[in-house]
């Protein structure tokens, strides 16, 4: 069994190939969608993307070539890994399926076990894959998502919030003082505060909330389907949490403080930073007011 289970597209015009090729990858575990064409297989990987494309070569429509040349053109939340299944053998059409962005090809009649030990193959690339994009798309010290992700994740939420009249909250935080944490304990205490409020943000939060580490000391975190009152609420229910933890050194424990700035994206609103402008506004006046504390 590979480790993860993709989901596989399969598109093949021949309507009994594709239910005997559905019914061997799903017994093998396989998450099947089937396309009878290269037209419908694109509208099904723009509204779903699958991890495995295994694509007939002569359909209507949109040919197999065509498809894959269509799914390398386009910006993807993920790699597809496409194997191609054709009749045809000759070396030259290999190498156009290929240069056109495959990765596999099983030659018709498909042999069942030739197929899964090929799927088996594109699981390892796929793992790798993710282990990649989990690299990049996170902070090393916190597992934290990075600046450049909360941005792509802020415009997505933005858009949903616009469809559905959904609120949408962006809190930021900053520790307090942290310069003095620093210099009286060094880089290695900072660090470690900076980790231990991560792990209280990650492990208060929905799994809809996108929680992200800005840089240095600084945290963004925004709240989908969550008005600014009930962001606030959650705000100071971390300040609390932070100011609860105790972090032990040379046997003292740390008074760790953070301020935060709590903002509702407003109906006039026309750039999504805006949200996170204004966050950050308020996190200025909980500094200037005195810090430990959240500003709305
Ligand atoms: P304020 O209450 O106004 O926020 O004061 P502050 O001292 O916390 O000021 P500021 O937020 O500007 O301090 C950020 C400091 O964080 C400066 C920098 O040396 C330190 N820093 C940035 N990245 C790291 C890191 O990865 N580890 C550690 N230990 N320190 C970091
Ligand atoms: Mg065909
Ligand atoms: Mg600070
Ligand atoms: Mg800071
Ligand atoms: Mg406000």
């Amino acid at each position: 069994m590979p480790q993860l289970s993709p989901k596989v597209l399969l598109a093949d015009d021949d309507s009994a190939m594709l239910r005997l090729l559905s019914k061997w990858l799903e017994s093998a575990g396989y998450n099947v969608q089937r396309a009878v064409d290269g037209a419908q297989a694109a509208a099904m990987i723009e509204q779903d993307c699958p991890q495995v494309l295994v694509t007939d070569w002569e359909m209507p429509h949109m040919d197999g070539l065509e498809l894959v040349r269509w799914v390398r053109a386009q910006n993807l939340p993920n790699y597809v890994y496409i194997i191609f299944l054709t009749v045809r053998s000759g070396l030259d059409d290999m190498i156009r399926g290929l240069d056109a962005g495959a990765d596999d090809f099983v030659k018709k009649p498909v042999d069942k076990d030739e197929l899964l030990a090929r799927l088996r193959a594109a699981s390892r690339v796929l793992e790798l894959e993710k282990r990649l994009s989990l690299l990049a798309r996170t902070d090393p010290m916190t597992g934290l998502l990075t600046k450049k992700v909360f941005h792509e994740m802020l415009v997505k939420e933005w858009g949903r919030s616009t469809r559905h009249h959904f609120p949408l909250s962006c809190v930021m935080f900053d520790c307090d003082f942290f310069k003095r944490i620093n210099d009286t304990y060094g880089h290695p205490v900072g660090d470690e505060v900076i980790r231990r409020i991560g792990r209280t943000l990650s492990s208060n939060c929905r799994g809809s909330d996108v929680i992200a580490r800005f840089g240095g000391e600084e945290f963004a975190v925004l709240l989908p389907e969550t008005t600014e009152s009930n962001a606030a609420i959650w705000a100071e229910r971390i300040r609390k949490l932070v100011a609860a933890d105790r972090i032990m050194v040379d046997g003292k424990e740390l008074a760790i403080t953070i301020s935060g700035g709590v903002a509702q994206r407003m109906v006039d609103n026309a750039q999504p930073d805006q949200l996170v402008d204004m966050a950050d506004q308020a996190l200025l006046v909980a500094k200037r007011s005195g810090r430990d504390r959240i500003v709305t």
